[in-house]
């Protein structure tokens, strides 16, 4: 994606040593606290319905540059987080080639080759485009081990926005075909409850029957999606455009969504309903108090009006396909002799919502940052401020 001025690039496979992130384009002077990144990413690793991984993994950052005395000053950040697995994984994950392999070492890159490629999952095409013949190759990177990292970063993006009070916060509103139908009247309510649930449901009976739900695929050996919503609140007027095609805000939050594993839905305010309204019950009205101050009583747009920020609650809906690592495997084909085969299966999730909801709450916050910086503009935080009048 094309970054204005907060930009980042990771690296890091599944099994590999670590995950890591170089982010620039930080102005100095904003503090960013390890623990509050750390938080998040316990936050990414609850979930009833993970897999054996997540009791292995206890992800913890590791700032490496960018940041000193707890402050940022202005130079690139690099994260990382290390993989605890690794330590199961050394001979298999190697980056140097063995020029006297062990049998031991053979056997144990044998045991984790596999060539029987998993529906739904990167296996098949990845394999294709880089000619790759173990499909090892393709799911260390493919895997959504990655958006550990991404959360790190979107982390770091939402103590920035927050230094200037936007905050935001993401919860789940439907699993498999469980859905929640009863909101909580304050988003202040919504986020209290579904920090407190492990399905980051923000109601109790909903979040029984999640769990019931994903109780039964897992029994079934079977996977199960669902969908999430990410809620941004205190954001001014304007961030985005209307201008070019590119600079859409929503176009920017859906690419950003759209393109974390799995994903293969995201709405803005009423999304796809906005298909069953009229307009004159669409489109949110325009008043004014006798303050002189703008005010709606609807929110169907989600906060965006013509590609960009409208003073409203930004409200994006994101829509995870289930897992295709899945115990019940389907049916495929052996790339190794192209012969009929079941789907490889080692572990895997049976239902991954909650962490891919804080997943999409990092990536929001990513490009609300990207084009905050760009809008407000100054090297440091007290220049951003003076330029943001607070
Ligand atoms: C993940 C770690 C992975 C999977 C999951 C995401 O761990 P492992 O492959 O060692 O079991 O649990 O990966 C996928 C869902 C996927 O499709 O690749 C994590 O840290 O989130």
């Amino acid at each position: 994606m094309t970054m204005k001025r907060f930009r980042f690039l990771t690296s890091g496979e599944s099994h590999g040593k670590c995950l890591n992130a170089i982010i620039e384009g930080v102005p100095a002077g904003i503090r960013i606290k390890e623990d509050i990144i750390n938080s998040d990413l316990a936050r990414r690793q609850i979930g009833y319905g993970r897999g054996g991984r997540m009791l292995i993994e206890k992800d913890t950052v590791e700032i490496k540059s960018g940041i000193r005395f707890g402050k940022t000053t202005g130079a690139p950040i690099c994260l990382e987080i290390k993989n605890k697995d690794f330590s199961n994984w050394e001979e298999v994950m190697s980056t140097i080639g063995y020029e006297y392999p062990t049998e031991e070492m053979l056997r144990k890159i044998e045991e984790r080759r596999f060539t029987k490629a998993r529906p739904g999952h990167a296996d098949y095409a990845g394999s294709q485009k880089y000619n790759l013949e173990d499909l090892r190759d393709v799911l260390e990177r493919s895997s959504a081990r990655k958006t550990a990292i991404e959360v790190a970063v979107g982390s770091v993006a939402k103590q920035i926005l927050k230094e200037f009070g936007i905050i935001g916060f993401s919860h789940v509103v439907q699993i498999g075909n469980v859905k929640l139908d009863f909101y909580p009247k304050t988003y202040t309510l919504i986020k209290e409850k579904a920090e407190k649930s492990d399905v980051m449901c923000a109601d109790e009976i909903t979040a029984d029957r999640m769990r019931n739900a994903i109780d039964l695929a897992a029994e079934e050996g079977d996977t199960l999606g669902g969908k999430f919503e990410v809620i941004f609140g205190n954001l001014p007027i304007g961030l985005g455009s209307y201008v070019h095609w590119d600079q859409c805000l929503d176009g920017r939050i859906a690419q950003a969504v759209m393109s974390i594993p799995a994903i293969k839905a995201v709405e803005v305010g009423a999304g796809v309903d906005a298909a069953f309204l009229k307009g004159s019950q669409m489109h949110d009205e325009i008043f004014v108090n006798k303050n002189k101050e703008i005010y709606r009583q609807t929110n169907n747009a989600g906060g965006i009006e013509g590609g960009m920020t409208n003073g409203e609650t930004l409200i994006v809906k994101g829509t995870m396909k289930p897992i295709p690592t899945m115990r019940k495997s389907l049916a495929t084909v052996d790339l190794k002799d192209k012969t009929p085969a079941n789907a490889h299966f080692e572990r895997s999730d049976v239902c991954a919502v909650p962490a891919c909801s804080v997943v999409a709450e990092a990536r929001v916050a990513i490009i609300l940052l990207d084009e905050f910086l760009t809008k407000v503009g100054g090297d440091s935080l007290v220049e951003m401020k003076a330029h943001y009048g607070i």
